[in-house]
């Protein structure tokens, strides 16, 4: 085999699929454009809203002769899903789709995603792949503090750990204290909840005196919301455990689109199940491998609902170069955070999770904040509400040094002038699932 010096030879048993996961990039992409074909021709045959939106585009799936032969096709985004509420976008009979979850979703409609017996496998099959990344094998407690229900992560998570063999302990997110008196009393070795609920547990942990060692935490599957190195960093030293970054969105599956290995280098994102591409999200043209954009994915064997070029908003880039670990599927850098979210203060691009590395780990503060958004004559302002440090003394003059020296130091590492606001211990809301980081108050009257 012709590899760089750097990758290991793949250790097969520390992967869940050796064969799927160390494909030569040439048989991955032989598998790609078969099940493209496919794909397409699916959802061309059996989604009436696809046949449509491909004549408008002028394609048909013959048009498809190799993998960048894509970008000729109509993107699908949030909208296609609301304006087809609940089922229209399903490509299989009612009765062949066995299970539905939706987004809450802010405004209007949720979001509604289906899927048939095989998808609820493949799922399982890609988190146990994913798990397996992380470190975690059949011998471990796992406990699952994602949310269940109509959010994809409890459930997705759950199958996926019973998939590999694990003892699962579906606890779902909320009341913090008895999650942690069960992972001390049950030994649980991987934690599954977002990073900010993490941050949570950790706290909880701490006042309720519950020593780190009590704690049998090795792995901690992290993900449904961006989150920072900082924040990594926090996690893995309060809670002793290796802090793996998963990736997904309900539309293309749930969690287990992608997740870190070991090696923390990047996400792999399952390419014998999805196609992966980076667009500019401006003029929605297919940018160079490496350049940073926004991310789209096309299902490639998804039954129930197959997507096809759905844009996440999700701003990352892919490599393509394989990981130290022998996987050779393409890794998807870290998601900074949506198109969406991106804020504009003072003419400079932001998104929450820059100014969330800044904050966690500054001595003085604690790592929990809140950014919100104002306008004062049509110009954008941010203010960002931070809490002090524990053990920090609580008056005014401790407040006030404290706000002067994080805005500082956003000025200096981010560029930004914005407001600080610190607070006492406890004061900033803490999160039960995926955190709110802005408030918005911008369309807010007075
Ligand atoms: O959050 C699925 C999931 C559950 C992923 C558990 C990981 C773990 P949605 O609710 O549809 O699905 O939200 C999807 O969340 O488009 C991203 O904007 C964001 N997101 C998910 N994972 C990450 C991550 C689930 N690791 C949306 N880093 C996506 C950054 C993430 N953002």
């Amino acid at each position: 085999m012709n590899r760089p010096a750097l990758i290991r030879e793949p250790d097969t048993t520390a992967l869940f699929d050796p064969k799927a996961e160390t494909m030569p990039r040439r048989d991955i992409a032989e598998l790609q454009l078969a099940r493209l074909k496919a794909t397409l021709q699916r959802a061309y045959d059996n989604v009436p809203h696809m046949r449509r939106r491909f004549a408008e585009t002028g394609v048909t799936p013959d048009h498809l002769k190799t993998l960048a032969d894509i970008r000729h096709f109509p993107f699908t985004g949030k909208a296609d899903l609301r304006d087809n509420y609940p089922f229209g976008l399903f490509a299989v009979p009612r009765e062949d789709v066995v299970r539905v979850h939706a987004s809450s979703g802010t405004t209007g409609k949720p979001i509604v995603v289906g899927y048939t017996a095989g998808d609820i496998a493949l799922w399982a099959d890609l988190i146990a792949r994913s798990l397996t990344g992380a470190g975690v094998t059949r011998h471990d407690i796992v406990h699952i503090a994602y949310g269940y229900g109509l959010f994809t992560g409890g459930l997705g998570a759950h199958y996926g750990a019973e998939a590999l063999g694990c003892m699962v302990v579906p606890v779902s997110g909320g009341m913090t204290e008895r999650q942690v008196t069960l992972m001390r009393d049950f030994g649980a070795n991987v934690l599954c909840c977002t990073p900010s609920y993490a941050l949570n547990i950790a706290e909880v942990t701490e006042s309720s005196g519950i020593a780190r060692n009590e704690l049998k935490l090795r792995v901690g599957v992290f993900g449904a919301e961006p989150w920072s190195e900082a924040m990594r960093h926090e996690l893995q030293t309060r809670l002793g455990l290796q802090a793996i970054d998963i990736y997904g969105l309900s539309e293309i599956l749930g969690p287990g689109v992608a997740c870190e290995c070991t090696e923390q280098a990047g996400l792999h994102g399952w390419e014998d199940h999805f196609l992966f591409e980076i667009v500019d999200p401006r003029t929605l043209e297919p940018l160079p491998r490496g350049e940073t954009g926004e991310l789209v994915i096309t299902t490639l064997t998804k039954e129930a609902l197959p997507m096809i070029r759905y844009r996440t908003r999700d701003i990352t880039r892919l490599v393509d170069e394989p990981c130290a670990c022998g996987r050779t599927h393409v890794r998807i850098m870290r998601v900074t955070g949506r198109d969406d979210d991106m804020m504009i203060i003072r003419g400079i691009n932001v998104y929450p999770s820059q100014v969330e590395a800044v904050l966690v780990g500054l001595p003085g503060i604690a790592p929990h904040y809140q950014l919100v958004l104002t306008r004062q004559q049509a110009l954008d302002q941010m203010t960002v509400e931070v809490e002090i440090a524990p053990e920090l003394p609580r008056d005014e003059a401790t407040l006030t040094r404290v706000s002067r020296e994080v805005q500082h130091r956003i000025k200096s590492t981010i560029g930004i002038s914005c407001g600080v606001v610190a607070k006492l211990p406890g004061e900033v809301p803490r999160s039960q699932g995926k955190a709110v980081r802005v408030k918005d108050q911008r369309h807010t009257p007075g």
